[in-house]
Parts: structure tokens; sequence; C-alpha cells
């Protein structure tokens, strides 16, 4: 503890010296994201236990001129939530409370330290469920992927986070809270203020509680990972299955290339005696078993070449290990990845797949090149291992590529301080413009978040 810190004093103040982290052996959990790409010293790391203390936090950081960022389970890839150098990090874990479920309404109220699998638990528990998945959800926090809307592998049939957001609280920039929690599905009075910081990547305002939409807990599942020759084909089978079975939850893809690095990386076994260049991955769930829709339509799927079935809990979980261990097996590479989140209209797909490999070897010769993502949103999740951190002609190329395809440089990671150079590329002056004038109304000294999503 530094003494001579009349912050620090005032953040003990605020939340008991145990919650001030300020020995770098303990901050640097909260210095660096899951890419390793985006780190920073923290003046401090304070841990607020709940929305008042968040808000005396934010009073106090207001006080002395001091920036704050605010942290979840830190699982972060676009540096939207580790420090540049010298901010407070509030990281909101202790934030933990998991609301009784409104078993009528159908909703829960949760602290934004709430991971993703404790909600999860949590509404099984009421026999219900919460649709946003995603594979960090053993350290995501609510209040993370509320901040970054994120979205995860159930969005094609849930929506995204903001469609499960009924009611939010938040400590803004001076410290006072808004607090909308009376779980209202319809409430139209005025500017949402709640809608305004889903997304907002902490730089409005700190989420500090939700309420969320649950939905039916679907017993009957089948997971199908579908070997096909390529990326249109997959896109073939998708429609085919949109189309034809009922209660599609995911739709993911997966090449060759990716699964060969999962399976040597984890042991997991090869799906298929023979290979093929990709794979789509199917979850279908319903009240009665889907197996038999499902079938039908594969069986006459000209597209389909192989394809391993599983419906017990087990079998979907080795299939879905070959899809959601890749950002681990990619994180263990010796180089720290490059790594992008797009979303294209899925008629331009096959386009972006055939070029980022020309591109990408051009912009950073004889790196690798790893593709996967949620098909079915046209979201992939482009990684590039080689060139430096520091290098960003691969970032340029790749996503000027997507850009030129219609696409959006963000699909669900959110902007970070990754991509703020890249905001003009997809949005207008206007909306820019926009933006920043929303931002100085709400933060007008900008304490929140410095340098995510709008460039200083
Ligand atoms: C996923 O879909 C995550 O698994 C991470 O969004 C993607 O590691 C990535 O690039
Ligand atoms: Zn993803």
């Amino acid at each position: 503890m530094n003494p001579s810190d009349d912050l620090v004093t005032d953040l003990v103040d605020a939340v008991g010296e145990r919650h001030v982290l300020t020995d770098p052996s303990l901050t640097a959990a909260y210095e660096s994201d899951w890419t390793r790409r985006w780190h920073g010293e923290a003046r401090c790391v304070v841990r607020p236990a709940d929305t008042d203390e968040v808000a005396a936090v934010v009073r106090a950081c207001a006080r002395h001129g001091a920036a704050v960022v605010p942290q979840g389970g830190n699982t972060g890839l676009v540096g939207g939530s580790t420090p540049r150098g010298g901010e407070v990090v509030v990281s909101l874990g202790r934030l933990d409370e998991l609301g009784e479920v409104d078993t009528l309404a159908a909703h829960v109220t949760v602290g934004a330290g709430v991971t993703l699998a404790a909600l999860h638990e949590h509404a099984a528990a009421a026999g219900l469920a919460y649709g946003v998945n995603m594979a960090s959800r053993d350290s995501a926090t609510v209040g993370g992927t509320v901040a970054t809307d994120a979205g995860g592998i159930r969005v094609v049939r849930y929506g995204t986070t903001r469609a499960q957001v009924v009611g939010l609280e938040a400590v803004l920039a001076d410290g006072s809270v808004i607090r909308r929690l009376d779980g209202l599905v319809k409430d139209t009075v005025g500017y949402d203020l709640g809608a305004l910081l889903i997304g907002s990547e902490g730089t409005l305002g700190i989420v500090t509680r939700v309420v969320l939409r649950l939905v039916p807990r679907l017993e009957h599942r089948v997971v199908a990972l579908l070997a096909v020759d390529g990326v249109p084909e997959a896109l073939q089978l998708y429609r085919r299955l949109r189309d034809g079975v009922d209660g599609i939850e995911a739709i993911e893809l997966i090449h060759h290339e990716g699964v060969e690095l999962v399976v040597a990386h984890t042991g997991a076994s090869q799906p298929f005696g023979t290979p093929h260049p990709s794979y789509l991955l199917v979850e279908v769930a319903g009240r009665s078993d889907p197996m038999d829709g499902l079938a039908a339509v594969l069986g006459d799927a000209p597209e389909l070449r192989d394809a391993a079935v599983a419906a017990d809990g087990p079998g979907r979980q080795r299939l879905w290990h070959l899809r959601e261990a890749h950002t681990e097996t990619i994180s263990a590479m010796d180089a720290v990845p490059h790594k992008f989140d797009v979303s294209v209209p899925l008629a331009t797909l096959p386009s972006l797949t055939d070029r980022l490999p020309e591109v990408v070897e051009g912009a950073a010769p004889g790196a690798r090149l790893i593709v996967f993502g949620h098909l079915g949103d046209g979201n992939l999740h482009v990684n590039v291992v080689g060139p430096d951190p520091d290098d960003t002609a691969v970032d340029d190329a790749v996503l000027g590529l997507v850009v030129e395809l219609g696409g959006s440089i963000s699909a669900e990671h959110g902007v970070g301080r990754h991509k703020t150079g890249y905001l003009h590329l997809v949005r207008s002056d206007a909306e820019i413009a926009a933006m920043r004038a929303l931002k100085s109304a709400l933060d007008p000294d900008g304490v929140l978040n410095p340098g995510v999503l709008l460039p200083l």
C-alpha cells in the first residue's frame, strides 16, 4: 500500500484495506487480458462489494481525477477491461448476488459479478435456462457480457445479451446510480438509459445489477458434427437445417486446421476416420426428441460427407469440445495471437474465407491463420499467429477486407482499445459525433474507460 497516495486512502475508506490491491503480485492478474496482447499497469485494483461501494469508488476516482477501468471476469479479447497505465481497475467480481428466480415472469435479478456458469446453474435449479452461453462461461461475468452485448453460441435462437436484459442498474461517472429493476417488459417512458449502456463497454457507466429474461429449460438435445467440403456447402447445409428443423440452438463452423490443433493440444479424439475440410456443429433442442427431424433433413442433404451425432451429455460435450477449445489452444501457441471478431452478410461469407489466406499472407508472410465461428450469425473469429503484437499490418488488412465485404469490425467482442482506430471504417462522422456527444454528456471528464470504444 502506498501511504502517500491520497486516492488509495480514499479507496480504502470506501471498500476496506483488504479490497484495494497495490502489490504487483496481486494486481498482475487484472492487468493483462486473455489474448496477452492488451496489458498495462494499474494504479491499483479495487474490489467493491455492492452498488454503494462502486458508487463510492467512482466518486473517489472522480475527485482525484483518476481514470477507471471496469472489469468483470477479464475474459475480454480487445483490451476493453485492462488498464493502459495508471488507471484504477474496478473489479466487479464481488457483486455476485443471485436473486430469487421469478418463475411467473421467467426473470432473475443478478449482480454484475455473477459468472455465466453460476447463472446457468441458478436458472436450471428453478426449471428454466439463460439464453446466452459461451466457452468462457466459468469466468465471464454477467456485467461484462452486458457491457459488451456479448453474443456466444446461442444467438441464432435467443439473440445477443441485449435481448435478455429487461432491467439494469448502473453507476454513472459522477457516482450517481440509475436503477430500473422493476422487470417491466413494456415501459416506454422516454430514453431507455439501460439500453444505452448495453454494449457501451464501460464508457458510459458501470453495470452493477441486471434483470434477465429466462427461457424454457429444454431437456431433449442433440449435437451433430457435420462434415462438408467447404464454406459454401456449410451455408447450403445451414439453410437446409434452418428451413427443415425446429429448435436450432447453435450453428457453428470449424475447419480441419483448427480441429487438428485442438486434437494435438488437448488430446481429444479425431471425430472422423477421414478428415474433411470443414465442419458444421449444430445443436438442436426441444420439448420432445429432435433426433428424427434432424435425421430426416440430414438424410436428404447432398452436402453432407460424414456425421457424428450425440444425444447424451458426455457425447455432446465431446463434440462441443472440438469447437470450444479453439481459444485456449490458440492461446497456448508460442506467439501472442492477433484476434479478429468480424461479421459479414451471409452471402459474402464464402468470399471472406476464400480471400483471407492471401490477404493475411500478404500482410504477415508465414503467419498461421485459424478461422472458426458462429456461422449462423455470419460471425467469424479470425486468429492470426505470427506477427508481433505491435505490428498492425495484419489488423489493417483483415479489417479492411471485412469492411470491403460489407461487414463489421466487431461482431461480439466489442471495439475495446484494439479497434478504436478502425471505428471510422464502419460508423459515419455523424454517428461518431453523436457517440462523442453522449459520452461527454454522461462522462464530461472522461473518467470511465478512456481510450476504449472511442479514440482518445
Ligand atoms: C468464441 O466464440 C469466442 O469461442 C472466442 O468468441 C473467439 O478466441 C476467439 O477468437
Ligand atoms: Zn464467439
